[in-house]
């Protein structure tokens, strides 16, 4: 699973990447360009498993983040980095409300939703001439061949067009699942899940909700696929340094459940329908990423292709069982652990143990 950092230049998208997934900056003065990182998606279950079994590894799901070099306003016709934003699963849009007089923004003034709306208008139209360029393709095709499929793929691209110019995100024009399916094939970026991260100063943070309610943002938010977050790039940094305890308190004064890079991977992977299950053992207490709604035998793949081609039955417990049953064997004994075939669909939290033979 992988996102884009996106956004205005200066907004905070390289630190928020840093803090997610621990790369160090740049080498200074080296010229701007896209970077990948790992984040690890922090879950309490693996650490919980972990006091039960005591294994020699635990492993976190993970998250990859692509820091893309910010939007220029006004310099080029497209002003988004495309070639860097491909095979993307979904966007995190920094978004920035904290005023400084040391960083600059390109509008001199700082206006959140004003740059929000900005930057999904140039999405918008990024899509828009993705579209035009593949419509002429298949007019061209049509007059050729004339095959259906190419005759349906014209019908559902003018239904996009049609939408995009309206200023409507394609994630918002209505589509059959297989149509959904078949714009997988290309990197409209419209379409993807988008989480807006809005990068406060610490006295904003403190108000964060009301700042989001009053800037507008929260109903700029309130759409299907799109998802709000309030980070504080320094109060992060902050709360890297810190050990667990000074951190603890630290958010308890600013009265925050937890990190705000906690919520943006949260927030990424609920974008995404990912949900965990957990494999556990003296060896490793570890947590997988699947897309909710998946089959057995198709999550033993997610652990090795061996397993899923081998798939005999999955041992099934839920965390919450397993936790109050204090072990693998007192949830069997009291039969709270099940036999399930290979349609069955995994759970968050599901602790399985696979049974296949190769
Ligand atoms: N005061 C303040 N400064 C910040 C905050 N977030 C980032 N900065 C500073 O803003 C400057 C730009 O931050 P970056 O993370 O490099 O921004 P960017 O979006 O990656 O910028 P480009 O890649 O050049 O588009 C740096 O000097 C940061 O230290 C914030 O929340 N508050
Ligand atoms: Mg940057």
């Amino acid at each position: 699973m992988r996102a884009g950092i996106i956004g205005l230049s200066s907004v905070g998208k390289s630190t928020v990447f840093e803090l997610l997934t621990g790369a160090p900056p740049p080498p200074l003065g080296s010229r701007p360009e896209p970077r990948v990182g790992v984040a690890r998606v922090p879950d309490p279950r693996v650490e919980r498993m972990a006091e039960l079994f005591k294994p020699r590894k635990k492993t976190l799901a993970t998250v990859e983040y692509v820091d893309v070099p910010g939007v220029r306003k006004g310099t080029a016709s497209t002003l988004i980095d495309l070639p860097a934003l491909r095979n993307i699963d979904a966007l995190v849009h920094v978004v920035r409300a904290f005023e400084s007089d040391a960083v600059p923004h390109p509008d001199d003034t700082v206006d959140a939703l004003r740059d929000a709306r900005f930057l999904e208008l140039e999405l918008i139209l990024a899509d828009l001439g993705a579209v035009e360029r593949r419509l002429e393709r298949l007019e061209a095709n049509i007059k050729k061949a004339n095959r259906p499929e190419d005759v349906s793929e014209k019908a559902l691209f003018l239904r996009l067009k049609e939408g995009l110019e309206a200023e409507r995100p394609i994630r918002e024009i209505e589509l059959a699942p297989e149509e959904r399916l078949r714009l997988r094939n290309y990197s409209l970026l419209s379409e993807k899940p988008l989480l807006l991260a809005v990068n406060l100063s610490e006295t904003q943070m403190r108000e964060a909700a009301s700042f989001l309610e009053r800037s507008g943002l929260a109903a700029l938010a309130d759409r299907p696929q799109v998802q709000l977050c309030p980070i504080s790039a320094p109060i992060e940094a902050e709360i890297a340094r810190l050990d667990a305890d000074d951190a603890r308190a630290f958010l308890d004064d600013l009265g925050l459940g937890e990190p705000g890079l906690d919520r943006v991977l949260r927030a990424t992977y609920a974008l995404l329908g990912q949900i965990s299950f957990l494999t556990v053992g003296e060896d490793e207490c570890r947590a997988w990423t699947i897309r909710s709604g998946t089959r057995a035998q198709e999550a033993a793949g997610a652990v090795h292709s061996d397993i899923e081609r081998g798939f005999i039955r999955a041992e099934v417990v839920s965390f919450e069982d397993l936790v109050r049953a204090g072990s693998m064997a007192a949830a069997r004994e009291k039969g709270w652990l099940h036999l399930e075939g290979k349609e069955y669909l995994v759970r968050d939290g599901d602790v399985v143990h696979f049974r296949f033979n190769v």
